[in-house]
């Protein structure tokens, strides 16, 4: 199966509600969809790079750039990668894990197809619906951050992450902690304190959470280390595992005790898989996070998340927590046991509504 041409789709889509981290706010999330054309069949990919470089120094502008002009030309006309050896044949290309994983995503989705399997079975998922959670920004006050909290338990989320920054922490957490009690409750930093917060931080693990996710630089697993010497609550590293070696490492020197998957971060879902088998060889437990994504990367998030060793629950949300309209015709509603059903259809499992790609689409690149 020869892969005939690609086309990538910069989108622009508005949020339900602003999203707020320690590294910005957000009212509209950018992405790039990737099309991809082989053998009759058409895969689709997502680009989880935002529009700036706060969470990685990948951005929708740089995706374009490496996937124009270094990863697909020398793709055109020639077999569709196998998706559990594209990261090694992208190697050519230094870093941009995200643009890698969009184009692999679309290889996974074509394989599926073809074979009439679903992602969830190509990758031996064992669960047919998978225990969620939501992400919840920084809001006006802690007060507003408990009335929000409260919206989304009303909704059935049996699972919630607030974000923290300097200024942010330990109020906000309480607040959420004394108003729900028996809540399953943690933390996101998104790399907003250095190790001389530890004093600062510490109340944190008094209040029974989950995890404390990424407190540190995204680039340093050894203070992360030190930290966790600190606390008896697991830290969770997310921006600091770019790759299964990453993984490794942070293992090795017990600089987390669970781990956040994203595949996009990590090179592709096959990175993910792998960093999947290797904590569970480790008795660490890991979970799928988010990127704000379209019912396409939701699709592959929830087949990743149906392996056994997904033991916490995901930064995996109902569609309409996130857009009014989607751009795919499948919407991802949560089931009353704070669960997402994982799709069971061949490949993604998602179809493409052309008209809402339109509308969201900034621009247009064909290949
Ligand atoms: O750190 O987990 C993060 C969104 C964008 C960038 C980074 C993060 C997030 C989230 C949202 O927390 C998770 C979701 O998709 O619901
Ligand atoms: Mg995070």
């Amino acid at each position: 199966m020869n892969l005939e041409s690609i086309t990538l789709y910069p989108l622009r889509m508005p949020l339900v509600a602003p999203f707020e981290t320690s590294f910005g706010r957000a009212t509209d999330r950018e992405c790039v969809l990737i099309e991809v054309r082989a053998g009759g069949l058409t895969g689709y990919g997502e680009c989880v790079a935002d529009s700036n470089p706060g969470y990685s120094y990948e951005t929708v502008g740089t995706a374009v750039h490496i996937l124009r002009d270094y990863l697909i030309p020398p793709l055109l006309g020639k077999p569709v990668p196998d998706p559990k050896a594209y990261f090694a044949q992208a190697a050519p290309v230094r870093g941009h894990h995200m643009a890698k994983a969009a184009l692999e995503m679309a290889f996974w989705d074509l394989k599926g197809q073809a074979e009439g399997k679903s992602l969830k079975t190509l990758f031996g998922g064992i669960h047919d619906r998978v225990e969620v959670g939501v992400s919840v920004g920084l809001q006006a006050s802690p007060a507003a951050l408990v009335d929000t909290v409260a919206g989304y338990l009303d909704q059935g989320y049996a699972r919630v992450k607030i974000k923290i920054k300097p200024g942010r922490d330990v109020e906000d957490a309480w607040a959420v902690r004394t108003a729900f009690p028996h809540l399953r409750l943690q933390v996101d930093a998104n790399s907003a304190f250095t190790l001389a917060d530890a004093p600062t931080l510490q109340p944190l693990d008094d209040l029974h959470l989950l995890l404390i996710e990424q407190p540190l630089f995204e680039d340093d697993i050894w203070d992360h280390a030190k930290l966790q010497g600190y606390f008896k609550t697991p830290i969770c590293l997310d921006e600091s595992i770019v790759s299964p070696r990453h993984a490794r490492y942070a293992l090795e020197m017990n600089a987390c005790r669970i781990i956040n998957i994203k595949p996009a971060r990590v090179g592709g879902l096959a990175n993910g898989l792998e960093i999947h088998d290797l904590c569970q060889s480790w008795d660490i437990p890991v979970w799928c996070g988010g990127m704000l994504e379209t019912g396409v990367g939701r699709a592959a998030n929830l087949a990743l998340a149906s392996l056994p060793n997904f033991a916490l629950p995901g930064d995996i949300s109902a569609t309409e927590r996130y857009y009014h309209e989607d751009i795919t015709h499948e919407r991802f509603a949560l089931n009353p046991d704070s669960t997402i059903t994982v799709p069971d259809q061949p490949g993604l499992g998602v179809t493409v509504n052309r008209a809402a790609l339109e509308k969201f689409a900034v621009g247009k690149i064909e290949l």
